[in-house]
This record gives C-alpha cells, structure tokens and sequence, in this order.
C-alpha cells in the first residue's frame, strides 16, 4: 500500500480521513476530479479549522494532494492515487477504514458501474491489453528519462555492441549493405565481405584518405575507394569521409553511445518523407482560423521546410547531392473539391521557398458526395481513412517513384492513415498527437455513448490505441504530453487505463516508458516572425496597415468594435474560435476588471464575426457567447474583434505592431497541448501571460520570461496582468526586460533547426533498432490489426452509413 495511506492510518489523522469521507458522502457529486476533491479539501480545513500546514503538508493533505479521483458507492469511497509521475494505485476505503488495494479491473467494473453500465450476467467485455508486447523490449526506468527514448536506446545499442560484439557487429555490417539510393548502392559493396574484413578495411581506408588534401572532393577518388569495398555516403571531402570511417572504427574498437548516435546519424538512409496531415483545410495561404485549421498545418508546413534543408544539408555532407540525389518532402493531405476560394482542391502544390517539397491532395472517394466534396469535422472523418490510405498509397509511390523511407502521422486520422500506409509498404512510423481529444474533453471515454452522437470518440480513441501502439517511434512537443506534471496526468498516460464502457476495458492501453517517446518541441518560422526590433526587416506600409486594421478601421466586414482610446496598451490574442481556446474567458477576465479596462484595450483575432457565415458548431456558440458578453460587460469603445483571414506576413507583422506599443500577449486556452502562438509572441517580442494547463507550462519560466495564469480564475488573471502593467508604469525597463528573456527563450530552445536534426536522428536510429534487433513486431501488428478490422472498421462504416443520410 502506499506509504502515504499508511501514515494516515498510523497517526491521528485517521479520524480526519474518516470525517473528511463522510462529509464528502453529504455532496452530491458521486465522481469527484481533484479539482473537486481539492476544494473539497479546502472547504473541510475551513469547517474543522484546521491550521494552515494540514491542508498542504500533513500526511492526509498529501495524500489528497496526490489524489486524482474519489469516487463514492455507498458503503465504501474509492481513491485513485497518483504517487509519482506515470504511476497509479487504486484503494477500496471502507466504512470502517480499512483499506484494499484494487486491480486495475476492478476499478474499470466500478467505473462502469458509476454510469450504469456494468452487466456482469451478460458476459466480460472485452480486454485490451498491450503490456505483452512491451515484455520483451527495453524499458526505461526512471519517469524523468522517460521521453529520452533515443539517449536511452542508444546507450541499450551500444551496451549489446560492447557485451555481444559479434552479433552485434554483424547486424552492423548487415545494415551497411542495405543502403540505396534509386539503384546506386551507397556505403559498402560485394567486395567486404564479412564484418572481420569491414573492421579491416576501414583501417586500410582511413590511412588512403588521410593521405589526401583534406578539402579534395570524393569524386576525386571515388573510384579508388570503391575497389576498398567503399560506395558513395562517406563524405563529400576526403577529410569528412576519413571522419566518418574514424567514428565507425571507433565504433568497432570501443563502442559507446555517442559514438553510435554519430556513426548511425551519417549514414544516408533518409530521403523521402511523407508527412500525412489528412483533415481541415490544408494550405499555404488563406486557410488559418478556418476550423480544424491551425497549429497543425503551421507546424507540418514548417517541418517540411525544415526537413528539406537539413536533408540537402545530409546529403551535401555525405557527398550525394554532386550525383544528383535530390530529397523530397510530400505532406499527404486530402483534397476539397468544394474549395471556398482556398487552393485546397489542387491536387499538387508546391511548397514556396522549398526545392522539391510539396503538398499532395488525394479526395475522399465519393461515397456520399454531400460530404465528401466539401471540408468535413475532424470528429466525422473516421469513415474515410482507410481508402483514403489505399488511394494515397498509389499515389505516392507514382510521386516518389518508390517507397517513402519515413512516414510521420499527425493527429489521431493522420496517424491511423500513417500505420495503414507504413503496414502496407513496410516503412519506419512516426507519431505526432498534437493534441489527443481525450484529455480535452472530461469524461470523453466514460461518457463516450452519450457524446458518440456528437464526437465519435469510440473511433478517434481505437484509432489513437493502434497507431500509437503501432509507431516505430513518437515524438511529442513537451514532457507533459506523455507523462504530465506532479498534479496532472499527461495526454499518453491517459491510454494507460481506461473504460469504453460496453465497447472495451483497457488494462494497458500504452507502455510510458517504452524508449519509443521522445520529446522533440517545434520551433517558428524566423523568416516571418521575428523580434519587433529588427526595424530593417519590416516594411513601413505593413506596419501602417496593420496598425490601422487593428486598431482604427471601420468596417463591419472585417472587424467589430470602435475603440475610445486606441492608444492604451493592447492586451493581444489570436486563435481559433472554439471552446477550448476560450477567448470568451478571456473577454470575461477583462470585462470583469474596471481597472483593467482603464490601462488596456482587448484586441482579439479570432473565426468569424457572423454566426452565419460559420460552418463549425463550436465557432458559431462561441461567436454568440462573445457578443453576449461584450453586451453584458459594456464593453464597447474597450474591445476590437477582427474576424480576418491573416497572410502568413501579416501574422507575423501583427505582433510586431502590438509589441511597438509596448502590449502584451494573453493566452487563455483552458488547455493547450503546445501553443504555437506562444513562441510567435514570445519570439517577437511580446511579455505572454499563458495558460498553467498544458504545453506552455513547460514554454515559459513565470515571472521570468513570460507568466503562467489560470484562465479559470477570472479575477486573478486579471491582477496578474494588472500587477504587470502597473510595474511597467513605474519601471518602463520592465517590459524590456520581459520582453529580451522571451525573445532569448525561443531562439535558445524552439527553433526548425533543433527539431529537424533531431527528428532525422530519430528516425535513422530508430530504423537501424529495427533492422538490427530483428524485433519481432508481427504479433502486435497483428493484434492491432484484429483491432482496426473488428472494432474499428465496423464503426466506422456504421458511421458511414448514417452519414450517407445527411
Ligand atoms: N492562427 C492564425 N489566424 C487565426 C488563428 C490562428 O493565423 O485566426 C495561427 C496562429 O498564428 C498559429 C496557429 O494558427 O500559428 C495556431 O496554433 P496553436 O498551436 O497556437 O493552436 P491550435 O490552433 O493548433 O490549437
Ligand atoms: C495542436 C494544438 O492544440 C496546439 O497546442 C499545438 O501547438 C499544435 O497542434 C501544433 O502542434
């Protein structure tokens, strides 16, 4: 039992526990959330009177501290504890105090219960368990390693090349041979023939180069090395291939793992990437805020930039681009036929500023035209992903002229489409989740038949489970994504264990500290968004048209709200117009504090200004709710409203102009799994109040470079924001000082070029683990398989079928 719930029951603090529980029974919440729990808490310290250090510090207010969930069934209260980060322990409290610890199918029969659900004469659901497969790969031990899956694998690799250097060194060999670029062979021919002959030869090999200029280009003595047994893929100059062939020797000699990292990160094996990023609208211009069309495509759109530079970089390095190797970069979306003016029904598109990167749009087929011809809800997608991914697959090896060598999933469609295709031509998988619905939405799994109607999450979770089960590797955006924080259960670890009550139990639904999770944070695009200072580089007639659009322009087409005073200080914010991003809070926080008011103007870029121009049921409760709040606050002459369609130039331009005038960025999202808006504020800029739920916590230090709110508490985001303003008002140096840390902040941590190299690096190593632990991933593909065909695919027809009716 935990050693928290003994030392309650060993010390007087039993008789609390025992009242705190029975006060708890007076409630009328059966279910109780921790923040539930913690008020709870809050409120039975102030009934009993209990000094302050026994809410925070005593063994019974830690133990309700690391409580996540208490759920009542008369007679007995049930508590799910959280000790320590990815871990859980469930206790069965009864009447008279005793405690039992509970299976994890146990707890999932309680829950279902809790909803009715339970029918135990009808037969056991079924269970879905994943921990098997993970039984025989390498686990991390310790929670605070886990999303450094690549440190951990390489450092596992190396161990085995030290212990077993015979297999080991021969899989190594095995793997060098493999490589080719169309039909030329790279790094090793017929004419090594063993891997005691490789160890010989690049001996031989080292001393060949070593006698050449350094800067002499391989071509000049390709021929040479190849009758060594060496092909192209060493090095562009002598000196880079003699390095190379340094590092491998020093790999076979005395492997360690950075030695590893940096043998295995040279060998050219990555050319061609598709990056498959099926729903919203999927364009270079004209398509951000739209719904379901934000951080997504800002952040597939740069990767791919991102990813074709560092590739012709690889590529340059190792000697290939003077033999006419080219990378290319497909990001797989699907094509509108119904365009709304975007680009979003050409079938290829070129990525601007790249060489060979593009956007390729394969339609849904047309099952039901109505739907398939024009955007479809992320939540209504799931009927279309499996042909889509046959459609897509003829299409890309037509566009590649083979198979792709990598294929990154986004979000849950884009990833189920990335484990069909990478099943299918049998290449390396990645995951990005972005955001998973599940977390978002409270209760969205308990709750799943009652939202089915509306979010269809029985699918969006069945497909998270099999293509997060089935990637090769995942990387996520922050740490919290995985395992959350010391009070908060991370994204991933919510598929640990959950119910679909009547659908399926999951006992073990993900491995946490598997080596496949790695944290790999995005960066911003530097050519569009940029510090405010750097006056050389903005044009005079952008900044003089934006400020107008932001802050004076009068039309009713573009904007809302005429401003008493423009000059006060903009509080800022951009984002989509739905629920979670919660700008409506944010325009309440203000309307909430006169005091705010008088030292600040709201300027919001956000959706649409009229409900009917809206497509999207979120967007349009939330127009109508801001309006209804702008009324009920009076806050006319102290708002600006802009329902526009930002050019990507203009995006960036827009924060320069608020933080010309000293402004400050505010984003209120009542979770937000990254937060890309954050590092555009941040990196022009702007001192950024920021969300404590999510992504940005992990962004931000607070009060050092930007400052955490909790957008639940109106009244106290708006003193956090005052407090700021007012020490600006008495130290002008203040808002500099913000204003430098953040600027520092993103160039030191978030940028493309950071991402690339490590994403690359993952993926090549990752492709070598599998290549050289033959690990037998067959019985969970297959497993995952049974899944996609029996769960799935029924579903999603069904689905189909009452979409056909629309
Ligand atoms: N964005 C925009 N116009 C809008 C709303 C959003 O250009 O009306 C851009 C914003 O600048 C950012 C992205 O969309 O680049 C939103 O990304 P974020 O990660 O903050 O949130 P998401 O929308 O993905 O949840
Ligand atoms: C989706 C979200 O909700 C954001 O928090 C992220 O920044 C964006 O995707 C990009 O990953």
């Amino acid at each position: 039992m935990s050693e928290l719930f003994q030392a309650v029951l060993d010390s007087d603090q039993k008789s609390d526990l025992r009242q705190f529980v029975s006060d708890l029974r007076h409630q009328e919440k059966r279910y109780l959330l921790r923040n539930d729990i913690l008020n709870a808490f809050s409120a039975y310290c102030a009934n009993h009177e209990k000094p302050e250090y026994f809410y925070q510090s005593s063994n019974l207010g830690k133990l309700i501290y690391y409580t996540q969930e208490i759920i009542l069934e008369e007679p007995n209260a049930y508590l799910i504890v959280r000790p320590k980060i990815a871990s859980q322990e469930v206790y069965r409290l009864t009447e008279d105090l005793k405690v039992e610890p509970m299976t994890v199918q146990e707890l999932l029969d309680l829950r279902d219960r809790f909803v009715n659900r339970f029918h135990p004469t009808e037969g056991d659901l079924l269970e879905l368990d994943f921990q098997p497969f993970y039984d025989y790969t390498p686990t991390i031990r310790d929670p605070k390693n886990i999303g450094k899956g690549v440190e951990y694998l390489n450092r596992y690799l190396s161990s085995k090349l030290f212990q077993d250097p015979r297999q080991w060194q021969e899989g190594l060999f095995d793997f060098l041979q493999v490589h080719r670029c169309n039909t030329t062979q790279l790094m090793i021919n017929g004419r090594i023939e063993s891997q005691q002959q490789l160890s010989e030869r690049v001996k031989k090999a080292i001393t060949f180069v070593s006698d050449r200029p350094a800067d002499q280009p391989y071509e000049a003595f390709r021929y040479e090395l190849q009758a060594m047994g060496f092909e192209p893929g060493w090095g562009n100059t002598a000196a880079r291939v003699g390095e190379t062939l340094e590092i491998l020797d020093e790999l076979i000699d005395s492997p360690d793992h950075q030695t590893l990292e940096a043998f295995i990160s040279r060998i050219p094996m990555v050319f061609k990437i598709v990056l498959v990023s099926p729903h919203g609208w999927f364009g270079q211009e004209g398509v951000l805020g739209r719904p379901d069309t934000g951080g997504q495509v800002v952040y597939v759109l740069d990767q791919a930039k991102s990813l074709e530079t560092q590739l012709q970089e690889d590529l340059k390095l190792a000697g290939l681009d003077v033999m006419g190797v080219q990378p290319k970069v497909i990001i797989l979306t699907r094509l509108i036929p119904n365009n709304d003016g975007t680009l979003c029904n050409q079938r290829l598109e070129k990525v601007h500023g790249t060489d060979n990167a593009w956007i390729l749009r394969v339609p849904l087929r047309e099952f039901n035209p109505n739907m398939t011809n024009s955007w479809i809800s992320r939540f209504e997608f799931w009927p279309y992903l499996e042909t889509y991914a046959i459609d897509s697959e003829k299409e890309l090896l037509a566009e590649f002229q083979g198979k792709p060598d990598l294929i990154v999933g986004n979000y849950s469609d884009g990833n189920l489409v990335a484990f069909l295709l990478a099943r299918r031509l049998k290449v390396t998988q990645c995951n990005i989740a972005h955001a998973l619905e599940k977390s978002k939405y409270l209760f969205s799994n308990l709750y799943w038949q009652d939202l089915d109607e509306k979010y269809h999450f029985s699918l969006q979770f069945t497909a998270d489970l099999i293509a997060m089960n089935a990637a090769n590797f995942i990387i996520s955006s922050t740490y919290q994504e995985i395992v959350g924080t010391a009070d908060s259960v991370g994204q991933y670890e919510s598929y640990k264990c959950f119910t679909m009550p009547d659908l399926y139990h999951v006992v073990s639904g993900i491995e946490l500290f598997s080596p496949k999770f790695n944290v790999v944070p995005p960066g911003v695009n530097e050519a569009y968004y940029f510090p405010y200072s750097r006056m050389e580089d903005r044009l005079s007639s952008d900044r003089a048209r934006l400020e107008e659009i932001l802050f004076t322009l009068e039309d009713p087409s573009q904007a809302f709200g005429k401003l008493d005073d423009p000059s006060k200080r903009p509080l800022f914010s951009v984002a989509r117009l739905d629920r979670i991003k919660n700008l409506t809070g944010l325009a309440e926080c203000f309307g909430k504090s006169k005091e705010l008011q008088e030292h600040c103007n709201l300027i919001l870029v956000a959706g649409k200004l009229r409900v009917e121009e809206s497509g999207d049921n979120e967007e349009r409760d939330e127009i109508v709710k801001l309006y209804r709040i702008i009324d009920e606050y009076n806050l006319h002459g102290k708002i600006r409203w802009l329902g526009v369609r930002l050019s990507k130039t203009d995006s960036g331009e827009i924060y320069r102009v608020i933080a010309d005038r000293q402004g400050i960025f505010v984003q209120p999202a009542l979770f937000e799994a990254f937060g890309l808006t954050i590092l555009e504020a941040m990196i022009s800029g702007l001192p950024t109040f920021a969300t404590q739920f999510g992504g940005p916590l992990e962004i931000i230090q607070d009060k050092f470079n930007g400052f955490y709110i909790n957008p639940t508490h109106l009244e106290e985001t708006a003193e956090k924001i005052l407090e700021f303003v007012s020490k600006c008002d008495h130290n002008p140096n203040y808002w500099y000082e913000i204003s430098t840390r953040a600027i520092d902040r993103v160039y030191s941590t978030y940028t493309w070029k950071i991402h690339t190299n490590k994403l690359l690096t993952l993926a090549r190593i990752y492709g070598f683990w599998n290549y050289t632990s033959k690990e037998n991933r067959e019985d969970l593909l297959r497993y995952l398989e049974a899944l996609f065909y029996l769960i799935y695919k029924p579903r999603a027809q069904a689905l189909l079928e009452q979409q056909k009716h629309r």
